[in-house]
């Protein structure tokens, strides 16, 4: 049985995904607005994604007899100054979410409870990789630079990462 703390934690945690999962798809909007097709369908991937991690928190909080809070969806930002400001805003909420996931793990430490620490290291490892993937992202855009042809090859590396781990997870889920 989850404590109350744990229950309220974890229904924070929804929330925050489910919002992340709305702020992607605002960013794959504006992306698809600027005619970046390769960064919108990164976008709208990573979306799902965050969709995914909001039902899989929902479904082990019913799994464990406790009731998780459908949230409110509120509107994202949905204006970047270009395509840098874009990723560099994805990479603070990341950093924000990992943060969130880091508290929860260090309550479950707190609570002694040992299920719910062991469901989050797979959050835990998800933040690092997202982390990781958008620092590479603002680190490749700072370098090719967005003058001229620059946006261009910005927008297909972008897919090229979309086109990438969509069949990893393709060659997973066979
Ligand atoms: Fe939910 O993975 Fe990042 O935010």
């Amino acid at each position: 049985m989850l404590s109350k703390n744990i229950q309220k934690a974890l229904n924070e945690q929804i929330a925050m995904e489910g919002a992340a999962s709305q702020k992607y798809l605002a960013m794959a909007c504006w992306c698809d607005d600027a005619a970046l097709s390769g960064c919108a369908e990164f976008l709208y991937a990573h979306s799902e994604e965050e969709r995914m991690h909001m039902l899989k928190l929902v479904r082990y909080m019913s799994e464990s007899g406790a009731k998780p809070i459908t949230p409110a969806i509120a509107q994202p930002q949905l204006v970047y100054n270009n395509i840098l400001d874009l990723f560099e805003t994805a990479y603070q909420n990341e950093l924000k979410v990992s943060r969130a996931i880091n508290d929860l793990v260090e309550l479950c430490v707190q609570e002694k409870d040992k299920q719910t620490e062991n469901f989050l290291q797979w959050y835990v490892t998800e933040q690092h990789e997202e982390e990781t993937l958008y620092r590479g992202l603002i680190d490749r855009i700072k370098l090719i630079g967005t003058e001229g042809r620059g946006l261009y090859f910005i927008d297909k590396e972008v897919e090229a990462i979309w086109q990438e781990k969509e069949k990893a997870e393709a060659d997973t889920a066979a």
